[in-house]
């Protein structure tokens, strides 16, 4: 008897072995397994299949020839998709989530506060990756009261300008700003990231209240989140579109990036080396050097420069509580 196949399901959630596939954009989400050939495939990786994946496979009847399980065999090619070191000592790499229109980092415009090196590294990954990045910084109701985030913000939003990212600002509690970042949203599948407590949850729940995603107050003693969302899971709006809220994510390890390619990976330090003296001019003690020029003019953000020196000196490094 022939096997019943079926093509293009995509991934909304992995919980250890099983999968949830829905054909889009129909959200009729069924479980799945792995081939034993797929499994076997991703040695390097924590994940050889994830979030956002489109796939193929078959149906296998069960013992009884009646309850049928779905079966990933074959994944389709990826657009783009962005990874992640899964712990500092590890070798494995996680993937993260595939076929993305755009990822969203997520602020909090007062607490908990997102170091700009945990930002860098984001948009970093997201730019070496093919991922549209875009900066949501959240909480912006809490300014009224919050005395000196007023200041933070601006600095933020202007290192960021500088850099040629777009910032959209919201309060998920007021729903101020929601509609410029549902538009944005809309017709296309998207990524929620960020560390624990900054609302990324909430963002989402205030876009579709039926989705009722957990939440959690930040702690008052330390001013961080709790980890109450464990899995990348995505999730349709009735707004229209598809995003994936993320578990607050603890840091970035770049991965396979030489030092001379870091700079390629922030745009307007990028723009500027054309007219470095040295063709390979990594902009850290070279004379003549025309991103240095920039910084000094205020034409790139010093925060922007330092964090690249950072990274160029320590690639693996940055591990960020949360
Ligand atoms: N004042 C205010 N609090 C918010 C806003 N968005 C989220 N929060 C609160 O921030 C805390 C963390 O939110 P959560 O969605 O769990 O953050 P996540 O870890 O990024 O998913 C919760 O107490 C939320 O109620 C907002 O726009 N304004
Ligand atoms: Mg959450
Ligand atoms: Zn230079």
């Amino acid at each position: 008897m022939e096997r019943q196949t079926f093509e293009n399901a995509i991934v909304v959630k992995q919980t250890g072995v099983l999968y949830r596939l829905t054909f889009l954009p129909e959200w009729k989400p069924f479980t799945a397994i792995l081939s034993g050939r797929l499994r076997l495939a991703g040695s390097k990786l924590t994940n050889p299949i994830t979030v956002g994946d489109k796939v193929s496979g078959h149906w296998q009847p069960d013992d009884k020839g009646k309850h049928r399980k779905a079966v990933i065999t074959n994944i389709s090619p990826r657009t783009n998709y962005l990874i992640r070191k899964a712990t500092n000592l590890s070798r494995q790499a996680h993937v993260i989530a595939a076929n993305l229109d755009r990822a969203y980092i997520i602020l909090s415009a007062t607490e908990p506060q997102t170091p700009t090196q945990f930002i860098d590294r984001f948009l970093v990954t997201c730019q070496a990756y093919s991922v549209p990045a875009t900066i949501v910084l959240n909480k912006t109701d809490e300014l009224e009261w919050a005395e000196g985030y007023d200041r933070l913000t601006e600095q933020l939003k202007d290192i960021y300008t500088k850099a040629g990212y777009e910032i959209l600002e919201v309060s998920a509690k007021t729903g101020d700003g929601m509609d410029v970042l549902a538009k944005k949203l809309k017709d296309s599948v998207s990524l929620l990231s960020g560390i624990s407590g900054v609302g990324k949850s909430t963002l989402v729940n205030t876009l579709d209240p039926s989705l009722r995603l957990k939440t959690a107050p930040i702690s008052s003693a330390h001013l961080t989140g709790k980890h109450t969302t464990t899995f990348y899971e995505m999730h349709p709006l009735q707004t229209g579109g598809f995003v994936i809220d993320s578990p607050g994510i603890k840091g970035f390890g770049l991965i396979e990036m030489t030092r001379e390619e870091i700079s390629h990976y922030f745009p307007e330090i990028f723009k500027h080396s054309r007219h470095c003296y040295y063709n390979s001019c990594l902009h850290a003690e070279e004379p003549d050097c025309a991103v240095k020029e920039a910084v000094e003019k205020g034409i790139i953000a010093v925060e922007r420069y330092q964090n690249y020196l950072k990274l160029l000196e320590d690639p693996d490094g940055g591990k960020y509580r949360t």
